[in-house]
């Protein structure tokens, strides 16, 4: 686009002076337009001001004159209120307010005394149940055949959820045996290398020398299970029975008095 201006000089200050010959013109058409027609200079603008205010004074004077001259009966009010509504709810502000209040408060019955347990009503405690003992038992990753947690140490008779992780790419289980019983049925464990079943029985042996097992946990999987923790205060071996690992995938529970 072409922005130039082609115009000369003289042209450009006739087109100045025009625009400002013709401001100057409004500016004077305005002012004698003003002049003509009297402008805003009202003589009667005082005058008409003034009666304004009196008259506002005068009508606020009568509206207090007539609010104290009569003041508000609440009783009667109430009364009148009562008949309309029927609520038999007394005004607000009055002696019979006051006294209905008094009544409202005595009738209301007391808040019952909130029970100690909600989890416990009285009328049938429930039997005492022993709280469940989470405990966790991992395997240790890299191959390395071995349960994190060497030894373990629970007391006698409680209830145990037990979590047996295996982050290992080698699958384990977990079996808790009687005391001393561990060559016993690590030998059990080996000797099903021969045993076309294996598989299917989890490498668990058959043996009343387990006290609670898992299943084979595959790679990255886990198992839980509960079981009580022996009576007789002791150390109770656990063993992986995946045939070879128990060499060196033990530890020992200790079980407390
Ligand atoms: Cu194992």
């Amino acid at each position: 686009m072409d922005t130039s201006v082609d115009s000369s000089p003289i042209k450009r200050f006739f087109a100045f002076w025009m625009g400002l010959a013709t401001f100057c013109a409004f500016g004077f058409l305005s002012y004698c337009a003003y002049k003509v027609t009297g402008g805003d200079d009202d003589p009667e603008y005082e005058a008409a001001s003034k009666q304004r205010s009196q008259y506002r004074e005068a009508a606020e004077k009568a509206q207090d004159e007539k609010l104290n001259a009569a003041p508000v009966d609440l009783a009667a009010a109430a009364g009148a209120l009562g008949k309309q509504r029927d609520s038999g709810k007394p005004a607000p502000g009055t002696k019979a307010f006051e006294e209905w209040m008094k009544k409202q408060a005595a009738a209301t019955p007391a808040a019952p005394p909130e029970k100690k347990d909600p989890k416990e009503p009285a009328e049938n405690p429930p039997i005492k149940e022993k709280p469940v003992i989470k405990v966790a038992i991992d395997a240790l990753p890299g191959g390395v055949m071995k349960f994190k947690q060497a030894e373990l140490s629970l007391k006698a008779g409680s209830s145990v959820e037990l979590t047996f992780s295996n982050p290992d790419v080698l699958q384990h289980n977990f079996l808790l045996l009687k005391p001393g019983t561990k060559e016993k049925v690590g030998a059990l464990a080996d000797a099903m290398l021969t045993d076309p079943e294996a598989m299917k029985k989890q490498y668990v042996p058959e043996s009343t020398d387990i006290l609670a097992k898992t299943k084979l946990v595959n790679p990255f999987g886990k198992e839980v299970i509960k079981f009580t923790v022996p009576d007789e205060p002791g150390d109770y071996p656990y063993i992986c029975t995946f045939p070879g690992h128990w060499r060196l995938m033990f530890g020992t529970l200790k079980v407390t008095k």
